[in-house]
């Protein structure tokens, strides 16, 4: 059912129904969560919102601006308070089809002159519109419409203005032979009695609206029993803001801190959820085509690095200051520039010295007899397991330095399994020097471009010509085959005898069950700072 067949059956329904105002997209929305089946566009408060008067000082086109907000925002239909038609049968053809276009299921028009004044100020000094010139353009307004269920709602202000009852009963008439769906009666009395004398003698000729501001204390039973259509709470929203809002700045600018206020307001969260924020996140996993998954990063630091000899007494190896900031600080500087801010250190050697801020931890208190996929698996574990197929997970090592485009080389992988491969390995592998070579499925060349090379084999002693290139630490896993890696690690870490594994053993076992571990070539700009020479060509390096 669209809006204004919902409206058009509020205001036919034998029972009474209710609608509130509301003033932009937030107090629309809020009011169609607390449960009412419509919206009044008050002017009073379209105009007080833009801090402006009710004299339609703000524009026609402002007002409609707004009101779209609110008609986006919110599935209920939508009354606007349309003043006086903001000008002759002409600007009210034109009011109508826009409000038509916007979603907007009725309209309410004013029997008074263009610019108005509220009703409430010197309401009985205002003019009244000429009664064949306010049916012109109530028949506009009608003919106009293209939807046949937008509505039409012609204010009397007969009794506000002081003309009383019979100018009332003979307005409303005429208004209802126009064509209006409804007829509003205004009264700025503190009691309704001029509306339910109006009630007594229209019947039930027309639905009646009505705006009980003034006469806000009468039961609302009684307005059930005169046969009242629609009561409008014309204002009560933007009232409940304002005095909401002079509290709060005067609060904090009394107190110059927010402790005093922060329990009154709703928190911030709250406005996201109004606003929306959810369906955006689902939207653009859905839309954005380059929306990478994102990220997680283990970085494996758990083991001493007592290569460094002295440097490493009293802490890890990745907290070995390098231009003033630990290894680890540079590593995870890397990672949080492209975008990957969920980074977990794997801590063992002196964990207590480890404390980069904007990383997690997870602990392997068994480095010293364990290996790699040890501190992998305890790093795994303190991963939530649910985030894993939304999340690709990226492996290094916490004293392996790299470019950060080698990193991103990674990220764009959209392989199950990647491995970065130097192909320059003969450059630094020498006698002293550990260093995990592969075999893949085919070496680099210029033939390569655009193909997929996978690995066969990672080992550190590989006979010459077999070796490809040595890889440089960095690993991925996509969020699909992490479930994999998962099971994988868990199966080696289950063979007393794989207690120490490396993590080449871990990539062969990937290759050896048959996936697919496809590999990135590249050349240099990384190191692996195993001694004090290392250290002071990485100075270098950052
Ligand atoms: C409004 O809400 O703007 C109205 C109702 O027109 S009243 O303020 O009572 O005139
Ligand atoms: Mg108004």
């Amino acid at each position: 059912m669209t809006k204004s067949t919902r409206f058009k059956e509020m205001l036919q329904s034998p029972d009474l129904e209710f609608i509130l105002e509301a003033h932009n997209g937030i107090s629309a929305k809020i009011v169609e969560e607390a449960g009412f089946k419509g919206i009044w566009g008050s002017g009073l408060a379209l105009s007080a919102q833009y801090g402006v008067r009710d004299n339609n000082e703000a524009s026609w086109t402002q007002i409609l601006e707004m009101v779209e907000f609110m008609s986006d925002a919110t599935s209920i239909p939508i009354m606007l308070d349309g003043d006086t038609g903001y000008g002759n049968f002409n600007n009210m053809r034109r009011l109508v089809r826009k409000l038509e276009q916007r979603g907007v299921a009725a309209v309410c028009i004013e029997d008074k002159l263009f610019p108005k004044t509220n009703s409430y100020i010197r309401g009985v000094a205002q003019p009244l519109a000429d009664v064949d010139e306010f049916c012109g353009k109530i028949k506009a307004g009608k003919d106009a419409q293209r939807d046949p269920d937008f509505c039409v709602v012609a204010r009397v202000e007969a009794f506000v203005a002081g003309w009383g009852l019979k100018e009332a009963l003979k307005r409303s008439e005429a208004y209802h032979d126009a064509g209006a769906d409804a007829v509003l009666i205004h009264s700025a009395l503190s009691v309704p009695d001029e509306i339910f004398a109006f009630m007594r003698e229209w019947g039930d000729r027309l639905p009646v609206v009505i705006v009980p501001t003034s006469y806000y204390a009468t039961p609302t039973e009684l307005f059930r029993e005169h046969g009242v259509a629609l009561v409008i709470w014309a204002n009560q929203m933007l009232r409940a803001a304002v005095a909401a809002m002079k509290k709060t700045a005067e609060v904090i600018h009394r107190d110059e801190r927010l402790h005093a206020t922060e329990d009154s307001l709703v928190p911030v969260k709250e406005l996201f959820r109004l606003q929306g924020a959810g369906e955006l996140e689902i939207a653009e996993r859905l839309y954005l085509p380059c929306s990478r998954k994102s990220v997680r990063a283990v970085v494996l630091a758990a083991s001493r690095g007592k290569e460094l000899g002295a440097l490493t007494e009293f802490k890890p190896k990745g907290m070995v200051a390098l231009c003033g900031h630990p290894i680890l600080a540079h590593i995870v500087e890397c990672y949080n520039s492209l975008g990957v801010k969920d980074v977990l250190v794997v801590r063992g050697y002196h964990k207590e010295r480890v404390n980069l801020s904007n990383v997690t931890y997870a602990d392997n208190d068994d480095y010293a007899t364990t290996g790699e996929v040890a501190s992998l698996a305890a790093g795994l574990a303190a991963l939530d397991p649910a985030e894993d197929a939304e999340k690709d997970l990226v492996v290094s090592y916490g004293d392996v330095l790299f470019r950060k485009y080698l990193l991103q080389l990674l990220l764009d992988s959209e392989a199950g399994f990647t491995v970065v491969v130097d192909v320059n390995w003969q450059e630094s592998v020498n006698a002293d020097r550990f260093a995990d070579l592969v075999t893949c499925s085919e070496p680099c060349s210029r033939r390569l471009f655009g193909g997929q090379v996978e690995l066969r084999e990672m080992s550190s002693d590989l006979p010459a010509e077999r070796v490809h290139g040595e890889w440089n630490s960095l690993f991925k896993a996509s969020g699909e085959r992490i479930s994999v890696l998962r099971e994988t690690v868990a199966e080696l870490m289950a063979q007393p005898k794989h207690r120490a594994a490396k993590m080449s053993h871990l990539l062969n076992a990937l290759v050896a069950r048959g996936e697919t571990v496809s590999v990135i070539y590249t050349t240099g700009h990384w190191l692996d700072i195993d001694s004090v020479e290392d250290l002071i060509r990485a100075g270098q390096f950052t």
